[in-house]
């Protein structure tokens, strides 16, 4: 048969010309004699045209028929519609050839998504309003929408831009267990498990394998893989399983080199996206109205001890040697957007004790840590430091961090034999996506979520 074309690219050059499109049957509405069909492919809409004239009687009647998000596949001539049309994202009719329009592929359970997903508004787009949760059940339906085609495209280029950085600077993609022996960021979160009568977990991060990578030599490593925690509460940023992206690298002289890379990456991602990405961004706004990211060429860096100070002269009441709540972040965003005007920056030299375990300290105040975390409009996307290379203290602080310590022996056993500075950092791709198109729910940038209270689709 003919190729097929996509749907959006039915434009003006190739009106007049015999086209293959394949999608679903968004809406089907009989004016007179005319069927006035809108299909969907990926996010996209047209106006088929059919006529009687062309087609034939039984064909219309049989058109008629097909229930919505059935798939069809027709053959028809582009062409300009008398009047500009407000229901479709294309402005070209197709007018489907008597002889060529072919069976539908698949007639869906159109009802259901009828019911529950598609109550349209006005102009053909889903509503909003429909319950978060009933999506969720119906997610392969709910992916269909355009504004979720659009979010899945735009988590994917930011996994491209990340790649096109690390691979020419040598960067190594590694891919580490996600089974493991004890829990590397604290035990509360993990999911425990039975490994063929030994007690396991689900990794909870690519940490303690990251650096045991550098112990290897491997300088400059990272990794894309799930990353499971087992969090109990329910909140708006919280994941059973998400992506992390991960990094680890040598140190030459100081920890400001892992953030000097976080600076340059976040950018390169930010502008690359706007410039990949233009429809689809138009596309989320428009189910999701947004403004976009006001982001700084240089990346803003505060301390910890700045940001606390800018919070008191707020008038907040802030723990200078305790971590931020949900809360403080975001008013600390907000300050800083109005101070500084931007949306993303990161914070340094956070306080020691509301670090893991193998967080180096800061060499001249012990309270203080060698560590980082990372906001996207006064939320947390990433944390990062430098670790521990000395084994003696690196145990030492896994004791006092109520770690138990035969679980991780391999792992301290590593600095063992010589390691060299090194740090790095991880980032979350959903909380990335879901804070870069300013979404309130994580759940709207995992494809099939996994939290609390879900375990499927
Ligand atoms: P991470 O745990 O990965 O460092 P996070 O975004 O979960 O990242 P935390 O450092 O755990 O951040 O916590 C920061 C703040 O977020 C906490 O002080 C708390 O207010 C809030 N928070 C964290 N986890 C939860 C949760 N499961 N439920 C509700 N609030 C939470
Ligand atoms: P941390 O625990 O801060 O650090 O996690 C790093 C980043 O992962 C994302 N993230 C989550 N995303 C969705 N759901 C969750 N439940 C969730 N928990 C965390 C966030 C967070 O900033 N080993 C260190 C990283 C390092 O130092 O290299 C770590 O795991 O975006």
């Amino acid at each position: 048969g003919k190729e097929l074309t996509d749907v959006s690219n039915l434009v003006e050059e190739i009106v007049g010309s015999e086209v293959s499109i394949r999608g679903r049957v968004h809406k089907n509405r009989l004016v007179g004699t005319k069927l006035f069909v809108i299909l969907r492919e990926s996010g996209f809409t047209v106006q088929c045209v059919v006529e009687e004239t062309r087609v034939g009687a039984n064909m219309i009647k049989f058109v008629k028929q097909l229930s919505r998000e059935s798939v069809v596949e027709l053959i028809g001539v582009v062409s300009h519609p008398k009047k500009p049309l407000t229901g479709t994202t294309q402005q070209k009719n197709v007018l489907p050839r008597r002889s060529l329009l072919n069976l539908p592929l698949v007639v869906e359970d159109a009802a259901r998504s009828e019911s529950d997903i598609e109550k349209s508004g006005k102009d053909g787009k889903p509503a909003a309003r429909v319950l978060q949760d009933t999506r969720l059940n119906n997610r392969v339906l709910d992916i269909r929408t355009p504004a979720n085609q659009a979010i899945f495209r735009i988590q994917c280029q930011v996994q491209i831009d990340i790649m096109i950085c690390h691979y020419p600077n040598r960067v190594l993609e590694i891919h580490t267990p996600k089974l493991m022996a004890g829990s590397s960021e604290g035990g509360s979160a993990v999911f425990r498990l039975d490994y063929k009568g030994q007690p396991a977990c689900l990794a909870q991060s690519p940490q303690l394998h990251k650096q045991m990578a550098i112990c290897g030599d491997m300088r400059r490593v990272f990794e894309v893989g799930p990353v499971f925690r087992a969090e109990d509460s329910f909140t708006h940023r919280h994941l059973c399983e998400f992506v992390g992206l991960d990094v680890e690298m040598e140190i030459r002289m100081h920890y400001s080199e892992i953030m000097d890379l976080v600076g340059e990456l976040f950018p390169f991602i930010f502008t690359k996206i706007e410039e990949r990405c233009p429809k689809e961004l138009e596309s989320v706004k428009k189910q999701y109205p947004f403004q976009s990211l006001k982001f700084l060429p240089q990346t803003l860096r505060l301390t910890f001890a700045e940001g606390i100070q800018m919070l008191k002269e707020a008038g907040e009441e802030v723990d200078p040697l305790g971590d931020l709540n949900t809360e403080s972040e975001r008013k600390l965003g907000q300050l800083v957007l109005e101070k500084y005007k931007t949306e993303f920056y990161m914070l340094h030299r956070y306080p020691l004790a509301v670090r893991p375990f193998y967080t180096m300290p800061y060499e001249n105040d012990s309270n203080y840590s060698n560590s980082f975390d990372v906001f996207i409009r006064g939320e947390e996307i990433m944390s990062g430091a430098q670790r521990i290379h000395d084994p003696e203290l690196l145990e030492k602080r896994a004791r006092e961090c109520c770690i138990d310590v035969k679980t991780i022996s391999t792992y301290i056993d590593a600095f063992r034999y010589g390691a060299p500075p090194h740090g790095g950092f991880g980032v979350g791709l959903e909380r990335v996506v879901m804070l870069l198109c300013a979404l309130n729910n994580i759940r709207k940038t995992s494809l099939f979520p996994r939290d609390s209270q879900r375990l499927t689709p």
